[in-house]
């Protein structure tokens, strides 16, 4: 078996108890996988499906102590991560969703050399910041799985808090690494020391990394820990101060969530500062959560149109541009080997009539093989010939096209004998093409089923069905 279908019947076993839909996805991209596998356009430890972020990603980020521990503990229902006023975490905890009741902690080679983890082979950028810190992955990243159902079908990412002084590059490597795969960032601050003294070094890193993006709408802003603010009702000065201070290092953050923990009682006597806090508390949670279920339904449309796209990219551009060169190679090779054949032929009969070596079969034999040898050598120059306008020919229609797929290499493993001499291309075949029609019809009917799914999660059959345009989805995963 390759390692690309034990990649995807990995993948298809973790989807089933995810997001099942995805499931029928997840096979659609073993029959490309493939297909472009029997015509050498992959490697064969190569896989579309392997370059897709399955999992929608939300990460934590934010100053050290500003409750993100407990925030997630609180979005999951269960005390999985340790949170403390001394600095907690000193690594990235990756969380996923296991059925096991019992919470598990694996260390960061797991997710290393796991491809199904948005983390594979992070220790070789880790080396490439930091040259030798690859080895000790572990000391920067831990998988954790528990069983809450509001982790179904995404990762939660928990980051060490911010502390200036203690950051190394290896951690703001990760960081980076963690914020552009991200669907949503949400960056916590903490109300308890609004002074922007607060914000050192690496704060202000992490305020850059947030600027000027063409992503900027998925990062939010959360000022946490709001009920101290209640005893002197400070939160708009709060929030102001956090602002201004933003502002001074280039952040215009136009809106920040406030919220505080649900368990925390807040330790104020004025009932109306603690009502309006409480209120405000549960609407911007609200929102916040909203935005994180959201990302699973961005994903899943994300990547039904990755499935569509990439198909379309195999059915209509890349073995098109293969048959095209394959048969032009063909072709002409053996229009040329024709002609000199019919010169062969024309120049022994020649000779023959007005020699009339004919009459002498050693005469015969041995002109025959000569003629043989000029033909066989002249293909091999020729189609040699051929070959090579054609590779480049097809490395350039591939960096032109952007294509994924290895346009030379499938050449070069089609353009053989065989295909010479039957003038079929191993791989492609009338059934094939209807396979692949089959998936892109098959990727409406998916997105189909997926509006459903999120437009009617109680699972009641739907009356109505609704047709949603294609662009939408495009719109939606963009
Ligand atoms: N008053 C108040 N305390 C909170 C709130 N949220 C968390 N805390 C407390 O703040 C402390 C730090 O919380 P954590 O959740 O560990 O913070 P963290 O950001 O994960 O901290 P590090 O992992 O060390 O960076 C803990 O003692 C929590 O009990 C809140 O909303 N209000
Ligand atoms: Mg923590």
């Amino acid at each position: 078996m390759q390692a690309s279908e034990i990649y995807v019947q990995n993948l298809e076993r973790h989807l089933a108890r995810e997001n099942p839909l995805l499931v029928d996805v997840a096979k659609n991209f073993q029959t490309i996988d493939r297909v472009a596998n029997d015509l050498g356009l992959l490697r064969p430890e190569q896989s579309t499906a392997r370059q897709i972020p399955w999992w929608p990603l939300v990460s934590i980020l934010g100053l050290f102590s500003s409750g993100k521990s407990s925030f997630i503990n609180h979005f999951l229902g269960q005390k999985v991560q340790r949170t403390g006023v001394q600095a907690v975490d000193d690594k990235f905890t990756v969380l996923c969703y296991s059925p096991d009741p019992e919470v598990k902690t694996l260390p960061g080679l797991a997710l290393d050399v796991d491809p199904r983890f948005p983390f594979y082979q992070i220790s070789r950028e880790i080396d490439e910041a930091m040259e030798g810190e690859g080895k000790r992955i572990n000391a920067y990243l831990q998988l954790k799985t528990c069983n809450s159902e509001n982790l179904k079908g995404k990762i939660l990412i928990d980051s060490p808090g911010f502390d200036a002084d203690a950051q190394r590059s290896a951690t703001l490597k990760i960081t980076k690494h963690i914020i552009d795969i991200s669907d949503l960032v949400l960056i916590f601050f903490d109300a308890r020391r609004p002074e922007p003294m607060a914000m050192r070094d690496t704060l202000e890193y992490l305020v850059k990394t947030s600027i000027d993006r063409y992503d900027s709408e998925k990062f939010i802003y959360v000022l946490n820990q709001i009920d101290v603010t209640a005893r002197e009702d400070s939160l708009a000065e709060v929030v102001a101060a956090w602002k201004s201070a933003l502002a001074e290092r280039g952040l215009n953050v136009t809106h920040f969530y406030t919220i505080f923990s649900p368990e925390v009682e807040i330790n104020c006597d004025n009932e109306y500062v603690k009502k309006r806090l409480e209120a405000r508390r549960d609407r911007d949670l609200e929102e916040i959560h909203r935005r994180m279920r959201q990302v699973e339904v961005k994903r899943a449309y994300r990547v039904l149109s990755t499935l569509d796209t990439t198909t379309k990219e195999l059915k209509d551009q890349a073995i098109p541009e293969l048959v095209k060169a394959l048969t032009g190679w063909r072709n002409w090779t053996l229009r040329l080997d024709t002609l000199v054949l019919a010169a062969l032929v024309g120049a022994l009969v020649f000779a023959g009539l007005t020699t009339g070596f004919w009459l002498n079969p050693m005469a015969d034999a041995i002109a025959a093989a000569a003629a043989l040898v000029v033909l066989g050598l002249f293909h091999w120059i020729v189609s040699g010939i051929f070959k090579l306008y054609y590779r480049r020919r097809l490395a350039r229609r591939q960096r032109q096209l952007g294509l994924r797929f290895n346009l030379v290499r499938a050449f070069n493993k089609c353009a053989n004998w065989r295909l010479f001499a039957t003038g079929r291309i191993r791989g492609w075949s009338k059934q094939v093409e209807q396979e692949l029609e089959q998936i892109v019809n098959r990727a409406d009917v998916l997105i189909q089923r997926l509006n459903d799914q999120m437009t009617n999660p109680s699972g009641e059959p739907v009356e109505v069905r609704q047709e949603v345009p294609r662009e939408a989805v495009a719109e939606a995963a963009s």
